[in-house]
């Protein structure tokens, strides 16, 4: 773990003072005037659910990093050149031109000493599902509260990358999310019915850091 680099500095241990309104998810932000969102890209203020303050987790990020050029751990100056999310353009640009119709602020959320793993402090048996509009264009952020990369898939409807300024830039059906790192990407709500939303690592899916999504 020593080779976290500056993606530390924003870390807090324990620390209450961030504690703010909780959960966004499933909020529509529409017309509340939402300070921090944009109309180009993600909003930027950093949400920590009100779930995030418990045993499940053992830190947060307060100053995430927005990058998508980082090889990542391991893999930084080591005199190759290594391909990186900000490296991928799908060609033809988005499957749909709609921008988000609102947002949904997710962390992932573990606990090294207990190797519990989770969204917003919640493992998956204590979960209720993420649920998506048919039809609707959703921004989803995932903001990685842990020390290790998350490789997160979305299953039944593809993940469409942005920049940090909003500017499509890939077609995934899985995203890793490194170590302090805040991404967002949008999501056509198109398939009807239940899907799965979790980490690819085994361990961590099977831990908790897996999550329902109904579309309805
Ligand atoms: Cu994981």
């Amino acid at each position: 773990m020593g080779a976290m680099g500056g993606g530390m500095a924003g870390m807090s241990h324990g620390d209450m003072s961030g504690m703010d309104h909780g959960n966004m998810k499933g909020m529509n932000h529409a017309g509340m005037g939402h300070g921090a969102m944009t109309a180009a890209g993600a909003s930027t203020e950093v949400r920590h659910a009100r779930t995030e303050y418990g045993a499940s987790i053992d830190m947060r990020v307060d100053t995430p990093r927005t990058n998508l050029d980082d090889p990542g751990i391991g893999l930084r100056n080591n005199g190759r050149r290594v391909l990186t999310l900000a490296d991928l353009h799908t060609v033809g640009g988005p499957m749909d031109p709609r921008g988000a119709e609102r947002e949904i602020e997710l962390h992932l959320t573990g606990n090294m000493e207990r190797y519990s793993w989770s969204f917003d402090g919640v493992e998956y048996g204590k979960s209720t599902p993420v649920r998506f509009q048919y039809g609707e264009r959703v921004r989803i952020i995932l903001h990685n509260d842990t020390m290790m990369t998350h490789p997160m898939h979305l299953h039944g409807m593809w993940s469409e990358l942005e920049t940090p300024d909003g500017q499509f830039l890939a077609r995934r059906h899985t995203i890793p999310v490194q170590p302090a790192q805040r991404i967002s990407f949008l999501v056509t709500a198109d398939a009807l019915g239940r899907w799965a939303w979790h980490c690819h690592l085994m361990l961590h899916m099977d831990t908790g850091m897996f999550r329902e999504v109904v579309v309805a």
